[in-house]
């Protein structure tokens, strides 16, 4: 046996012992293996068939009502020193967390199977793609990193040959939210979750390690690990340009990723190409571009608001091989959510009668786990082990007022800093309150596995170091009127915005320079097909004033991150705030 699989086994004996499992069972991901934790998940109710004749391979999975979301809270980075984890990140002392967690795993898995789920992040024979595995007694998340990851037999020869590997340990305990936590060690390239078996906490392959912990490890080998999509946006000439995409959880990555273009650009040739809906590993090139790599294998996506009018690309992949989590039903026994249709649902998430005095019939943050490759936008280049040249960063958020539909930074660093301090409503993909305006740089809040400010010099650091850096743009799809009615149309209409943004990345489009960025001209923005026309000027509108106020705001925020935010992102808040000051 090699030296990396001793002492793999070493670690998975030392894990068995300690929880006390009943037994241990090394996943390697073929399809039998799959059936038999479907039926054995259908045996306990983990799992519930739903309509096999119009969704064949289709489960529902209803978590704990207590455990629905990722848990920001109880996310900790556990780092030797205190301020390499930054203001932005929970800290405990590593000693601590491995006495605290080494309490909660002790026999936590007696009378349950210890399952061993060796991963790869990004396409099996890319140099950047990074291994791990995870320990854990719940098939569900088993089943989910089958097809969120590049998972079993192949990833454990690669993890053979190579021998490192990050580690993750994880048990859904009691699903106690009193005893949950989920800690990180990026100095071990280690994590350990316990306590609930929803999403980011318990797909160790996803938040913990392709953000949180690759984060840290870009950082000291120079690229980047993002929560960004990536999409290849054809024109009809027949070229593809490449556009990686930060949003916060829940504002629209999935969405843009797969869109279908209106019907007028259709025609014309325009094409969608999906290489990643949620997570993005930037490298720098030989010929000084950026190249993005997808390290996932499936969506996790947003059930809520998805239907056959704004995201018909999701839907068609929907009906085969899917796992659902905590969306409704119907009579039929057919998924449901808010916005598919106009059904009313028989059970709501929770498998009671439905009723409306209940709140919504699936939960706001249901799910869907699909394979990527049932996409009908999948684009091939997502397993090309380079990666795909990205033309365009674009940073985005929910903000009813003040943000533009679109705008473009100046260069590098100005684009860094509007990254940087982005701001967006809170939602449901994580616990607490929903629709509060916070900072939420580069959307890596609750994902940047070190201190924000060293982040941020990192950033500066990687786009010295191009010589064709990607163009950084900002967008929001979400502005709204008086009566609190979104004004731009969105989903594929954002389709009319990516066009200005890669124009504009090949020289092709006009722009006018304003303090806070470039904004497109009215004119910019082809809207001549849509019947209802946008209101654009308040769409473009840059509000003086309001601006003036918001740079004030974002002052106070980066001084919380202290001397050790990079002086040139302070410089150029200060040109900013002169520049709207002197209009
Ligand atoms: P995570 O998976 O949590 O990281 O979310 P995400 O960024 O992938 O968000 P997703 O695309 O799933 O969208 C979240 C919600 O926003 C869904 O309910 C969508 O229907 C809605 N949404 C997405 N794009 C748009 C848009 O352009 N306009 C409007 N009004 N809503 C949108
Ligand atoms: C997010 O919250 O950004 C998600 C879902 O993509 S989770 O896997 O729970 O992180
Ligand atoms: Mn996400």
């Amino acid at each position: 046996m090699s030296s990396s699989l001793e002492a793999l086994n070493q670690w998975v004996n030392q894990v068995a012992t300690h929880t006390e499992a009943d037994q241990v069972m090394w996943c390697d991901g073929s399809n039998e293996e799959n059936e038999r934790l479907i039926s054995l998940m259908l045996d306990s109710q983990e799992l519930i068939e739903l309509n096999q004749e119009t969704h064949p391979g289709c489960y529902l999975h209803r978590s704990d009502p207590n455990d629905v979301a990722r848990v920001e809270h109880l996310t900790f980075v556990c780092t030797q020193s205190q301020a390499d984890a930054g203001p932005n990140n929970h800290w405990m002392d590593p000693d601590k967390a491995h006495a605290l967690m080494d309490e909660l795993f002790k026999g936590c898995m007696k009378g349950r199977t210890l399952y061993v789920v060796p991963y790869c992040m990004g396409p099996i024979d890319s140099p950047l793609a990074r291994l791990g595995v995870e320990l854990t007694d719940s098939p569900y998340v088993v089943a989910n990193m089958r097809l969120m990851t590049r998972m079993g037999r192949s990833a454990l020869s690669r993890i053979e040959k190579e021998g490192q590997f990050v580690r993750g340990v994880h048990s859904i305990g009691e699903l106690d939210p009193d005893r949950r936590y989920i800690m990180h060690f990026p100095e071990e390239l280690s994590i350990m979750s316990f306590g609930s078996g929803y999403g980011g906490n318990a797909l160790l392959g996803k938040k913990c390690h392709a953000l949180r912990i690759a984060s840290y490890q870009a950082k000291n080998e120079g690229w980047l690990a993002e929560h960004m999509l990536i999409v290849g946006i054809e024109n009809p000439q027949g070229e593809i340009r490449y556009v990686a995409a930060a949003f916060p959880s829940a504002c629209g990555k999935t969405n843009l990723a797969m869109l279908i273009p209106p019907e007028a650009y259709r025609e014309s040739g325009w094409k969608v190409w999906t290489v990643g809906d949620d997570i993005c590993w930037l490298h720098p090139g030989d010929d000084g571009r950026l190249y993005a790599i997808n390290p996932e294998a499936g969506f996790f996506g947003v059930a809520p608001g998805t239907s056959a009018g704004t995201n018909p690309n999701a839907l068609a992949m929907l009906d085969q091989e899917t796992i659902f989590t905590n969306v409704a039903v119907t009579e039929d026994g057919e998924p449901w959510w808010e916005g598919l249709d106009d059904r009313s649902p028989a059970a709501d998430w929770q498998g009671r009668p439905f009723d409306p005095s209940q709140g919504p019939a699936a939960h706001p943050n249901s799910r869907f786990t699909v394979s990527m490759k049932r996409c009908p936008s999948y684009s091939k280049q997502a397993e090309n082990p380079r990666g795909v040249p990205i033309d365009a960063i674009v940073f985005g958020g929910r903000r009813a007022h003040l943000t533009p539909l679109v705008m473009e930074a100046h260069d590098w660093t100005h684009g860094v800093l509007i990254g940087a301090t982005m701001a967006s409503e809170t939602t449901a993909a994580a616990t607490g309150a929903v629709g509060v305006i916070r900072r939420d740089p580069m959307a890596m809040k609750p994902f940047c596995g070190y201190h924000f400010a060293d982040y941020w010099q990192h950033w500066l650091e990687v786009g010295g170091k191009l010589s064709r850096p990607p163009k950084i743009f900002q967008v929001n799809w979400f502005r709204r009127d008086n009566q609190g009615r979104f004004i731009w149309p969105g989903f594929g209409d954002n389709l009319r915005v990516l066009e200005w943004i890669v124009q504009r990345c090949h020289d092709e489009a006009d722009a006018i320079s304003t303090p806070v960025g470039y904004v497109p001209p009215a004119d910019a923005i082809n809207v001549s097909d849509l019947e209802e026309k946008p209101d654009l000027e308040t769409l473009l509108g840059i509000e003086t004033d309001a601006w003036l106020e918001e740079w004030m705001a974002i002052e106070g925020f980066l001084s919380e991150y202290g001397d050790r935010v990079p002086r040139a992102l302070i410089h150029r808040l200060e040109g900013v705030k002169q520049a709207l000051s002197d209009k």
